[in-house]
């Protein structure tokens, strides 16, 4: 089996540096944004430690920068079995989806990663596939370097085909999670990807704009009766869009769970406090956008999520130095 993970950040490295870890029998290369981290990949392997930074691991792997794996051509059996696509949301361009394009052969299965909605219909109507697929993941990961990632949470990854028809059975989705489990990640088949896709997005537009917003640790959120509170307001709101587009769950369910991964990464910065605190674009279009957008369809508002998005995007644009020299002394005291 072949199998290319494109995407040297954390998840990519923790998902290529397992795999190139253990002896799974599958060929493995990792794609990387630049060819200073493919060349550094080349001379040093990938090297996973644990959550403390202790117990490292280190694999040789083979790998490519994206220019290199845009004007490859397919492997000669046709294209990699599976294509893990372990990008950011904004990361999925163009370009990448065209590269993507090019080399998945006919049998070829590609498997998103990403937090959030959108890109399954980007990915879908780029390459035309119905071999796509969907992994909703918990797994804790912090690059620290181009070859270095810290496996910061143990969690669990759930596979399953973007539309069931593809795979009604599950015994793709099934295959590619015990390679998986063979590398040391927990991972099943899910008999509901899209429902465990609003399960993730209900969990990330709570706990990520939360923690970016008060710059707290997701643990932290528990420890005050006000955020939690708030915390309480926006779930209420995301599970009644989840139930208005067929994917509600169980009264209480989705709140415990919640409470779970708070607790279960209690020690962790959100991906979107770290994005804001490092000066990037955080991922808000493709949580509390995408939702916000969904609600639309269904004809609901959300009123809090609103709120958190400006004031999130408000933030970024502060963070990023986009005050575009707005002399405050104006506005106060003209
Ligand atoms: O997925 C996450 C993220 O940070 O994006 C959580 C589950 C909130 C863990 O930090």
């Amino acid at each position: 089996m072949n199998i290319e993970v494109v995407g040297g950040g954390s998840l990519g490295l923790l998902l290529a540096g397992s795999l190139a870890a253990a002896d799974t029998g599958a060929s493995l290369t990792l794609v990387v944004r630049t060819l200073r981290q493919a060349e550094a990949i080349s001379a040093l392997g990938i090297t996973v430690k644990d959550k403390d930074g202790n117990h490292p691991r280190t694999a040789a792997a083979a790998c490519l920068d994206f220019a290199a794996y845009s004007d490859g051509q397919r492997r000669s059996q046709g294209g990699a079995d599976w294509i893990l696509l372990a990008l950011k949301q904004k990361d999925i361009g163009p370009s990448i989806i065209e590269a993507i394009r090019r080399r998945a052969g006919q049998h070829t299965r590609i498997c998103c990663l990403q937090n959030g909605m959108g890109h399954l219909e980007k990915l879908r109507a780029a390459t035309g596939t119905d071999r796509l697929y969907a992994a909703v993941t918990t797994e804790g990961a912090m690059r620290v370097s181009d070859t270095e990632v810290w496996h910061t949470g143990t969690g669990s990854t759930r596979i399953g085909a973007a539309e069931e028809e593809a795979d009604p059975s599950g015994t793709h989705a099934a295959l590619l999670a015990e390679i998986l489990g063979h590398a040391g990640l927990q991972a099943v088949a899910s008999g509901n990807i899209q429902a465990d896709i609003w399960d993730k997005l209900i969990i990330n537009t709570v706990i990520n704009p939360l923690t970016a917003l008060l710059e707290v640790r997701n643990g932290r959120l528990l420890d005050d009766a006000h955020s939690i509170e708030l915390m309480r307001r926006l779930f209420e709101e995301a599970e009644s869009a989840a139930a208005a587009a067929g994917y509600g769950r169980t009264a209480g369910i989705r709140w415990q769970k919640l409470v779970e991964v708070c607790r279960a990464t209690a020690g962790n910065r959100s991906s979107m406090l770290q994005d804001l605190t490092g000066g990037r674009h955080t991922e808000l279009d493709w949580l509390t956008g995408a939702l916000l957008r969904e609600a639309e369809r269904y004809g609901l508002k959300l009123p809090h999520h609103e709120t958190v998005y400006r004031l999130v995007k408000a933030k970024e644009a502060l963070r990023a130095g986009n005050e575009e020299g707005m002399d405050m002394s104006k506005i106060f005291l003209s």
